[in-house]
C-alpha cells in the first residue's frame, strides 16, 4: 500500500530533502507552499511533477500555517499517514523583529495542525512529526544537552517552539496520538537559507573570492554550534515515525565548533589562509596567503571579514552541543557527514554559483547580488 505524507515547509531546506527521501521510498507526497510574489520552489523544482501527467506522486497545495480552514481542507483531501510539520518562521534573529508572527506560525500553527487532525478523526491513523529545536535549551543548563536537559529558550522563535514542543506532547498524552518531537541541532547543506551563518559564510567568501563582494560582515563569531548535514537529519525524521511508540529524540553529531572555525574552514576550501586579529567589535580577518585558482580576486593583506554589531542578538545562545545517544541506541542512527565535509560541499556549490556570476559580469551581464541583512 502506498503511504501518503504531508509536509509543511516543503519549499525549505529540510522539506526539500525530506520530499526527495519519501518519494524514493515510494510515498505519495503532499506539500504546502505559500503564495509568494516570486517563485519560491527552487529547492524542489528538480522533483516537481507535472499535475497534468497521470498519477503524480508529488502534489503541492497553496497554504499557510496561519490559516486553519486551509490546513483542515488540505488534511481532509490528503488524509496522510504521516504529517511532517517543518514549516516555520525559522530565523532566530528575525523572530526578535517579528515575534507575534513567529508565535502565530511556529506555535499556534502547530496547534492548528494537531487540532485539524483530531477534528477530522485522523488522530488514531495519522502520525505527526514536530520540528523541534536545540534552541529550546538556549541558556544551557547542562552540557551536552540530551532529551532530559531542562529548557531555557532565549528568543521569540525558541519560546514559540517551546509551545509547539509541549502541545505535541500534550496531544500524545491526551488523545493517544502518535506525535513526536525531533529536537534537532543545527543542520546545514548547500540548500541552507542564505542568511543562516554557515551559508552566509560559504556564499559570502565564494563571492569575495570571485570579486563580487568586498567583505563579510559578521555578528558573534565566538558562538559554538553542533552542526550536522540536513540529508542525515531528514532520514532521522522519517525513522522517528516508523517506531512502535512515539518518542522524542535529540538529533545531533556530538561535536562542537565555533563560527570563527567555520570561517577558517570555508576560506581554506577556497585556498585562502586567514589570520584573525583585534578583539570584540574590532576583530577582523586578514588574508595571509592564497593558493590555487578559486580566489583570483583576493590578495594577501585583504581584510575579508569584519564584525558588525547589528548582527548581535538581543539575547544570544552562546553554546550548543547535543548528546544523540538515545537516537543512536534506539534507532540505530548515526550521522554520516561531518561538519568539515559539509562545509567543503557548501563552498564547492557556492563557488560554482559565484564563478557563473563572475563570468556573466565579465560578459556584461551584471546581475545584482542580494546582500540581505543577517
Ligand atoms: P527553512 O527556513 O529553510 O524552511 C522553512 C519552511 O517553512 C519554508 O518552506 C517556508 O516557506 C515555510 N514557512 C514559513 N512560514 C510559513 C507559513 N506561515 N506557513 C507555511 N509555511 C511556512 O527551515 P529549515 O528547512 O532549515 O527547517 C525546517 C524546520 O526545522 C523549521 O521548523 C525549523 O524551525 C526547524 N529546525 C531547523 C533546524 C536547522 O538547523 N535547519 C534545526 C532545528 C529545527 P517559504 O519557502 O515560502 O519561505
Ligand atoms: P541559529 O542559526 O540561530 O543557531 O538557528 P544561525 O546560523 O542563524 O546562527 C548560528 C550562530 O551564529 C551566530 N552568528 C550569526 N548568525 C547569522 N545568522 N548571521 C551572522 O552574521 C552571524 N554571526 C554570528 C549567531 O549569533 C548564532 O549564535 C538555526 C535555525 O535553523 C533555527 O531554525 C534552528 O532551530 C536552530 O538553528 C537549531
Amino acid at each position: 500500500m502506498t503511504k501518503t505524507a504531508l509536509i509543511t515547509g516543503i519549499t525549505g531546506q529540510d522539506g526539500s530533502y525530506l520530499a526527495e527521501f519519501l518519494l524514493q521510498k515510494g510515498y505519495e507526497v503532499h506539500g504546502i507552499k505559500r503564495r509568494a510574489s516570486l517563485f519560491n520552489t527552487q529547492r524542489i523544482d528538480h522533483i516537481y511533477q507535472d499535475p497534468h501527467e497521470p498519477h503524480p506522486k508529488l502534489k503541492l497545495h497553496y497554504g499557510d500555517l496561519g490559516d486553519t480552514l486551509n490546513l483542515t481542507r488540505i488534511l481532509s483531501e490528503a488524509r496522510p499517514d504521516e504529517v511532517y510539520n517543518l514549516g516555520a518562521q525559522s530565523h532566530v534573529a528575525v523572530s526578535f523583529e517579528t515575534p507575534e508572527y513567529t508565535a502565530d506560525v511556529d506555535a499556534i500553527g502547530t496547534l492548528r495542525l494537531l487540532e485539524a487532525i483530531r477534528f477530522l478523526g485522523l488522530e488514531t491513523t495519522t502520525r505527526f512529526y514536530q520540528a523541534s529545536t536545540s534552541e529550546l535549551y538556549g541558556l544551557v543548563q547542562e552540557t551536552p544537552q540530551a532529551e532530559t536537559t531542562p529548557f531555557h529558550p532565549r528568543s521569540p522563535y525558541a519560546v514559540a517552539k517551546l509551545y509547539a514542543y509541549w502541545i505535541c506532547v500534550n496531544y500524545r498524552e491526551a488523545y493517544g496520538m502518535y506525535a513526536c518531537n525531533g529536537i534537532l541541532f543545527n543542520h546545514e547543506s548547500p540548500r541552507r537559507g542564505e542568511t543562516f551563518v554557515t551559508r552566509k559564510i560559504t556564499r559570502g567568501l565564494a563571492n569575495i573570492a570571485q570579486g563580487l563582494e568586498p567583505c563579510l560582515y559578521m555578528g558573534n563569531i565566538d558562538a559554538l554550534r553542533d552542526w550536522g548535514h540536513a540529508r542525515d537529519y531528514v532520514r532521522m525524521q522519517w525513522l522517528m515515525l516508523q517506531q512502535k511508540a512515539p518518542e522524542d529524540f535529540v538529533i545531533a553529531t556530538g561535536q562542537q565548533h565555533s563560527v570563527r572555525e567555520f570561517i577558517t574552514w570555508a576560506a581554506a576550501d577556497l585556498g585562502i589562509t586567514l589570520a584573525f586579529s583585534g578583539t570584540g567589535v574590532k576583530e577582523i580577518a586578514t588574508v595571509t596567503a592564497v593558493e590555487g585558482d578559486a580566489a583570483p580576486a583576493v590578495r594577501p593583506g585583504d581584510v575579508v571579514m569584519r564584525i558588525d554589531p547589528t548582527y548581535f542578538r538581543p539575547a544570544e545562545v552562546e553554546t550548543l552541543l547535543g548528546d544523540p545517544s538515545r537516537a543512536k541506541a534506539r534507532l540505530d542512527w548515526q550521522p554520516e557527514i561531518s561538519a568539515r565535509e559539509m562545509c567543503a560541499e557548501m563552498v564547492a556549490e557556492d563557488l560554482r554559483g559565484a564563478r557563473r556570476q563572475a563570468l556573466l559580469k565579465e560578459h556584461g551581464y551584471d546581475l545584482p547580488i542580494t546582500l540581505e541583512r543577517y
